[in-house]
This record gives structure tokens, sequence and C-alpha cells, in this order.
């Protein structure tokens, strides 16, 4: 008991203390200290890089390793699907229009058991369709108004306003994010939608008893390594397994699967992105700190704010980092190039300073180096264009007027996005 009041104690502490230093955050441009970018084209030994060759076999390697070992942290050892369960489809869903399917992707080792739920929703009667895959934050049942979507029964976050308390959803929640999720659009405009819940993988909390992570530990080991995998890291090693699946599903061309991901989750989509090169488009959308936008600006939120509030989400070497953002090897626009030469699109939104979209832009701007370097356009705009004017490269950028969120008109540009890197539209 008394370690219980000392631990709210703790808690409400660490909230304060998280609010005060959101208060004191420096959103002016005139304020971003002085900084200088490590080059991307630049080898940690100084000498420029002048091949694809040395590109592909040291740089990227390189700076892959830089990120894992100081950023996200790596994954510990090697884990497949155990089985693959369907337990549901439809050629009746949206009216018609689509087909469902759900399944579980069940991971084994020891007595440790993970089930992950898929959904999909493809057009209907087509094979080799191409698809997004995105985390959604709070069910599959919450993408869509469909009655046959089971209830996750995972851990969730509380939200009593949609009926999620003591960590479980409700029926209250169906739908209630359906406004991030055009379905429709997505299944008439030609592709499907695949997605999970992220806390299926691991349950976004500080605590790394549950979800993946103990599935690796050695006997008496309750955290990963200073240098292993966060929470960020596991979702996207989440969204490879679900890769995983899909090269074996002939409904999905599993040469055009697109990952994204809003906010944590887009993070998580880069992160996935930039290890496995089967993802051939990545899209971030507001991920901002940690994401698309560069560290050392300090504007919005900072690596020591996001550390203090989601100490969970990265490694514990990125801590070394929190007010010495010029101390990190990489930046955020090192992470954009491990992507090239395959399409990313990174979108900000113009409410949301917090994610500096000022620094999303410029990181996809100086990644665009990689993009020429190996041939093909990068972001086609020097300065940050215009509010609701996208511009597609193979580095696609908008900033939407409006908040934080993943709306319509952000998947408008993604599905144009694709029509143009896949269709030649
Ligand atoms: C915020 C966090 C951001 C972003 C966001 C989200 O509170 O500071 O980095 O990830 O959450 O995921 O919605």
């Amino acid at each position: 008991m008394k370690n219980f009041t000392l631990l709210l104690l703790f808690s409400f502490l660490m909230l304060g203390y998280a609010n005060a230093q959101r208060e004191n955050v420096n959103y002016e441009e005139s304020k971003i200290p002085e900084y200088k970018l490590p080059d991307v084209l630049t080898r940690f030994n100084g000498r420029k890089v002048k091949s694809e060759k040395v590109w592909l076999k040291k740089q990227r390697p390189e700076i892959l390793e830089l990120f894992a070992n100081e950023v996200y942290g790596k994954v510990p050892g090697e884990l497949g699907i155990s089985e693959i369960k369907v337990w549901e489809s439809s050629d009746n869903a949206l009216n018609g229009l689509a087909h469902r399917k759900q399944l579980s992707l069940f991971f084994n080792k020891n007595e440790h058991h993970l089930e992950v739920n898929v959904l999909m929703y493809l057009p209907k009667d087509k094979e080799n369709v191409p698809v997004f895959v995105g985390y959604n934050f709070t069910g599959n049942h919450t993408v869509i108004n469909d009655p046959a979507i089971r209830l996750t029964e995972s851990w969730v976050n509380n939200n009593p306003s949609i009926g999620i308390i003591n960590n479980q959803v409700t029926e209250q929640s169906r739908a209630s994010d359906e406004d991030s999720w055009p379905v429709e659009e997505i299944i008439k405009a030609g592709y499907g939608l695949v997605t999970i819940y992220y806390g299926d993988i691991d349950p976004d909390k500080n605590d790394f008893s549950d979800g993946i992570h103990p599935f690796f530990y050695h006997e008496n080991q309750l955290n990963p390594k200073h240098n292993e995998w966060g929470s960020v890291a596991a979702w996207a090693w989440g969204l490879s397994k679900v890769m995983d699946y899909l090269e074996q599903e002939p409904l999905v061309d599993a040469k055009k699967v697109a990952v994204l991901g809003h906010s944590r989750l887009g993070k998580a989509a880069l992160w996935a992105g930039a290890n496995d090169p089967r993802f051939a488009m990545v899209i971030s959308n507001e991920s901002g700190c940690g994401g698309a936008a560069l560290s050392r600006r300090k504007i919005g939120e900072t690596v020591r704010i996001i550390n203090t509030s989601f100490p969970h989400w990265f490694c514990d070497n990125f801590l070394k980092y929190n007010d010495n953002e010029d101390k990190l090897p990489v930046d955020q626009h090192m992470l954009l190039a491990l992507i090239a030469p395959r399409p990313l699109y990174v979108a900000s939104a113009d409410g949301d300073k917090w994610a500096d979209p000022g620094g999303e832009f410029l990181a996809a701007k100086y990644a665009s180096a990689v993009y020429e370097f190996l041939g093909v356009e990068g972001l086609p705009a020097k300065e940050m264009p215009e509010v609701n004017q996208p511009v597609m490269g193979t580095i696609g950028y908008h900033i939407r007027s409006g908040k934080h969120d993943l709306t319509l008109y952000d998947w408008q540009q993604y599905i144009k996005f694709a029509d143009k890197h896949y269709r030649g539209k």
C-alpha cells in the first residue's frame, strides 16, 4: 500500500513535470539555436560518399546501426509468425463494395504468447491489389462502423468518453476513429486497407513486462538493454511481421505495400520503412519528434520532453541526448534518407506546432540529397509550400490547415501519391 501511494505521488510529480515542460516549449523559429546537421553523404570517417555502392554497403548500414543503437533500440533476436488463423471473411462488406477479412497472427516462444488481430478491406473480386498498412490507436473496431469487427480484448489506454474503462474497450468505442480511416474512398480508388491495433504488439505504457519485449529476455531480465528496443521499435517490428503475412496473401500485391502511420505510429512507420525494404512506400503523418522532425531544432517537442513523457518509446541510450541534441551522431533527415529511393511522403499540419512542421519539411528536403544521388527526384520544393499545396516528387510533402490529426485530406494526397508512383498517373 505504501509503495502504491509512493508510486501515485511519483506519477503525479512526473505528470506535473511533463506539463511544466510543455509550458516552457519554444515555438518561435527565431529562438532556434544555431545547429549543424550531419551531412548524410559524408561518412563518419570524414570521406564523401562517392558511389551508390558506398552508400548501400557502407554509409546506409552505418546510419541504420546508429539509429538502432542510439535512438530506437535494436531488436534482440529473431521470431517468426507461429500460426496464421483466418477467422472471418465476407464478400459483402461496405454494402457489397469490399471484401473483408479478419485474422490473427500468433507468436509463441516458451511461455510467451501473443495474438495480433489483422483487419483487411480489399476491393472485391480482385487479386494482387496494392494496400496501405497502418496501425490504429484504439482497436480495429474503431476504424469503421461495421458490427462484424471483433472488439479488441487487448489492453487499451483509458478513454471514458468513448467507453474505454479499466483498459478494456466496450461497444461504445466502435467507429470512434472512423474520420481517420476513409475506407470507402480507399477501396473506390482501388487500394486495400490493412490495419492492426498497435497495443497488440506492445501496450503503450512504460512497462516492459508485457507485449513482445519479454519474448527475448534472458533469465531474470526485466527490461531491454540500453541499446535494445523501446516501444516504437517494437511497433515497427510488428509492421514487418504483418508484411511477412502479406507476402503470403494472394489478394495483396506485396510489392506495393505502403506503410503509414500518424503521430507516434508515424514514428513507427518510418522506422519500419527504414529497416524493411519490402515496404514499397512510406508515409509519415505528423510524426514529429523522433519521427520526421529534425531533433536539433529544439522547437515544439524536444528529445528531453519526449523521453520524459514517454520513457518507453525509445531505447535508454536516447536519454543521453536530452538537452544534448548536438551530440546525436544522426538527425532525422538521415532516417528519411534510409528510405531512398522508395517513395516517401511526409505530412504536417499547420496547427500542429508541437510536431514542428518546419523541421519535418527540412528533414524531407535534406533527405532529398540521397534520392538525387541515387538518380531519382527528391522533394520538388526548396521552400516550405503554402498550406494545402502538396508537392510530390519521389518525396512528397504537404502542410495541411487544421490540427494534429489524420484526415480525409491527408488520405486523398496519399492516394494521389500512390497513383503517381504505382500507376504513373
Ligand atoms: C504526443 C507526443 C507526440 C506524438 C503524439 C501522438 O503526446 O508528444 O510525440 O507522438 O503524442 O502519438 O499522438
